[in-house]
């Protein structure tokens, strides 16, 4: 892992085509006002702001028939967070994504993926987005990203930025899932995808669950890491902000020890921070949790 970590770059991407609640295009607008740049540069970075990728607003698909809602739009952000993001680390800066429902992961990762010849990928969430056409229940696309990585979904998704697959099954940890769709259970225990759901958590402590996922993506030898943080694997008491809030969730507390140890792990090369909805948010406590996270994993210290 040869990427500077003194160089951040922010890139926001205020999209909201995978979803159909309004209002989580401004999420990115939300954790700047909420100091995430003078945090990280406090922290001795130097920090860019990239600004945020341009989605064009247009016409939105209002009822799932079958067809994937906004796939238009979402294939159009997706090739430009890709190739934003792309080059970023060309620069040897390490990415800090601002989302935008989680849908911008497709993006992200065939981004990040042009650099990992064998990336291992850290899912923070309540939710496992494995969902593909076949097994949405909803139509919405930001249920689908990892599917979309693993190579499994519309055609034009999947080739984004180059081939697919761009991620292998053995190299996934799902952290904090309580909300799993059948076909989504059905492929984790047919490709025996790597999860600590609520329930391991509350067995081993989140302590233990991260050793655990340290030792699993070092034994996978890992050349890479991407953190991706869907703000709804906290419970909704600490992030209320969210899309698809679901009880029973990953504590502050919980969630800020699992960002300082991954921090002292060294493996994280790129991180995103997923799903804030200001419009469903209270007094902007979702976007300041996000930045006091962002801050734990980029290596502030409590003393
Ligand atoms: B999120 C659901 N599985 O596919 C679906 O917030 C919810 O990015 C997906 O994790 C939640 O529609 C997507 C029911
Ligand atoms: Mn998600
Ligand atoms: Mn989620
Ligand atoms: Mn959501």
């Amino acid at each position: 892992i040869s990427l500077d970590r003194k160089k951040i770059s922010i890139i926001g991407v205020p999209s909201d085509y995978g979803q159909q609640r309004r209002g989580v295009d401004m999420g990115p607008s939300a954790m700047r006002y909420a100091g995430a740049i003078e945090r990280l540069e406090k922290l001795g970075y130097d920090v860019i702001d990239e600004g945020d990728i341009s989605v064009h607003r247009t016409k939105r698909n209002k009822q799932y028939d079958g067809k994937l809602l906004n796939l238009e739009e979402v294939l159009e952000v997706s090739e430009r967070l890709a190739k934003k993001v792309d080059e970023v680390i060309k620069q040897d800066r390490f990415p800090v994504i601002l989302g935008g429902d989680h849908s911008i992961s497709i993006g992200s990762i065939a981004g990040i993926r042009k650099h990992y010849q064998n990336l291992g990928i850290i899912w923070f969430d309540a939710h496992t987005d494995i969902n593909t056409p076949e097994t949405t229940p909803s139509g919405n696309i930001h249920g689908m990203p990892l599917a979309v990585n693993l190579g499994l979904g519309d055609h034009r998704l999947i080739s984004i930025a180059g081939n697919a697959p761009k991620l292998k099954f053995e190299n996934i940890v799902f952290i904090g899932a309580r909300s799993i769709d059948e076909g989504e259970k059905a492929l984790i225990k047919e490709k025996n995808i790597k999860i600590f759901t609520m329930h391991e958590i509350d067995r081993m402590g989140m302590s233990k669950v991260i050793e655990e996922t340290v030792e699993y993506l070092k034994a996978r030898h890992v050349d890479g890491v991407h953190m991706s943080i869907d703000l709804d694997a906290l419970d909704p008491i600490f992030t209320p902000g969210v899309g698809t809030p679901v009880p029973g969730g990953i504590t502050y507390r919980e969630s800020h020890l699992a960002m300082e140890m991954l921090e002292e792990a060294k493996m994280i090369t790129s991180c995103e921070f997923v799903e804030v909805n200001p419009i469903l948010d209270e007094r902007n406590k979702t976007a300041n949790t996000a930045v006091a996270l962002m801050g734990s994993l980029l290596g502030e210290k409590l003393v």
